[in-house]
């Protein structure tokens, strides 16, 4: 016999900006509860799920989400308490439905997806296993693997107050098990503190993510400043070490013109930018290289890039099954980011692994750069990522991850994906 919703709730808490965000919990009718809560993001893609926000200028700055929280605690509850729901799927399915928007904009995405979230874990404890086996079952695919981390180092772009276009420089270590990744990451990070202190002759400020901020002359100094930061570790760049790279074009383009700091180029000077960058630096995969609708472009991108590195969409792709397919048929892309918040439910962000993994993607899973501490998205990852993209080994909203990954190692063992893995029919690629 299926458990029965007994009670929904929820409330607001404030993430890792101090902004309000949704908790909900899920109580069975076997005493098992489920509590999750929702990230947000600032550099988002058009396409996205709505999340609902008061847009009360006077509290918060319009930010609260006390209209989602009581829908959530009204037509929510109303709707699911009494019921059971014999799959992740059609709990979700039920709050589509009572949404009955394309974008979830009645209820809130937020709202939606802090309800998704906790009773996926209501019923992960109800049966007794941990969330990523849960995960794992949704999609029929167990691959024994841990995800490999993609560290944050520096920011620029929406992150850091734009001092440069690009957004993200990542580290990803080559080590054997997450523990060592993240022992690495720490002695780059560091090394990268002094390198700035030096260079800059400033204490770098951190941004959203934890990732070091300071005023780069340009996006490609980033990528030089991490290099010397992981030389002055004393690794390898490239062996020990490589880089992973968010341009977030999206952010940076006017109509078909993108302005990469100060410079305005086209789409095809842009890639031959990307081009120059991979050989001059050891980058293991780009996201959104170029703009979320420059579907032109990013099949040239993927065709003169993708079989040296992942060409990964994010706000290309905004986790929408739609997208993605669009994608694949272009051969757009090769890889992945996958944001539950950015499509609502978890289910729906099973179909876009699903779709990825079939077409032999890399997957990423990736947290927002609001967080909280909950830690559902390691779990998440580990079911469904070759790698996981969380932020710096700073502030306990990604240390939180961190510290659940961890504690998977310890309790499972497994091997790690290797670097910028690809999906095969066995889900398993030698190194
Ligand atoms: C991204 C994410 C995470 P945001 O662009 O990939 O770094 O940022 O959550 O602001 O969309
Ligand atoms: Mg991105």
């Amino acid at each position: 016999m299926e458990a029965v919703v007994q009670q929904v709730d929820a409330r607001e808490i404030l993430d890792s900006r101090g902004r309000p965000t949704v908790e909900a919990a899920v109580v069975l009718n076997t005493g098992h509860k489920g509590v999750a809560s929702v990230p947000a993001g600032a550099s988002t893609g058009t396409a996205e799920a709505m999340e609902l926000r008061d847009g009360e200028p006077h509290r918060y700055g319009g930010w609260g989400c006390r209209k989602a929280v009581a829908n959530v605690r009204g037509t929510i509850a109303r709707a699911l308490v009494g019921r059971s729901f014999a799959h992740q799927k059609e709990l979700d399915a039920a709050l589509i439905e009572l949404d009955g928007t394309g974008r979830k904009e009645r209820l809130g995405a937020n709202a939606i997806l802090a309800v998704s979230l906790a009773f996926a874990r209501a019923s992960a404890a109800c049966r007794g296993i941990p969330l990523y086996e849960y995960a794992s079952d949704m999609v029929g695919f167990r691959a024994a693997r841990l995800p490999r981390p993609s560290v944050n180092l520096f920011s620029g772009g929406c992150h850091a107050g734009r001092q440069v276009s690009l957004q993200d420089v990542m580290l990803v270590p080559h080590a054997a098990t997450i523990d060592d990744c993240l022992a690495m990451v720490f002695s780059v990070y560091q090394e990268a503190v002094r390198w700035c202190r030096e260079r800059y002759g400033v204490r770098p400020l951190k941004a959203d993510e934890g990732g070091l901020a300071p005023d780069f002359p340009s996006s490609e100094a980033m990528l030089d400043d991490a290099v010397r930061s992981i030389e002055r570790a004393g690794l390898t760049p490239g062996r020990d070490m490589s880089l992973a790279v968010d341009i977030a074009a999206t952010h940076f383009v006017k109509d078909t013109t993108y302005i990469l700091d100060d410079e305005s180029c086209d789409a095809e000077k842009l890639i031959a930018r990307l081009e120059k960058w991979s050989e001059r630096f050891p980058l293991v995969s780009i996201e959104d290289g170029l703009a979320e609708n420059d579907w032109e472009h990013w099949p040239i991108l993927q065709q003169k890039l993708g079989a040296k590195l992942v060409i990964i969409g994010d706000d290309l792709l905004c986790t929408q099954p739609a997208r993605i397919e669009q994608a694949i048929r272009l051969g757009a892309a090769g890889g992945l980011l996958l944001k539950v918040n950015q499509i609502g439910t978890l289910s729906e962000a099973a179909s876009a692994w699903r779709l990825a993994h079939d077409a032999g993607w890399h997957v990423c899973v990736s947290a927002r750069s609001g967080e909280t501490e909950d830690h559902w998205l390691a779990d998440l990852a580990v079911a469904w990522g070759h790698s996981i993209k969380v932020g710096s080994l700073a502030q306990s909203d990604r240390l939180a991850k961190y510290n659940r990954l961890l504690e998977i190692e310890h309790q499972t063992g497994w091997p790690l994906w290797p670097v910028a893995a690809r999906s095969t029919i066995h889900g398993v690629e030698d190194s």
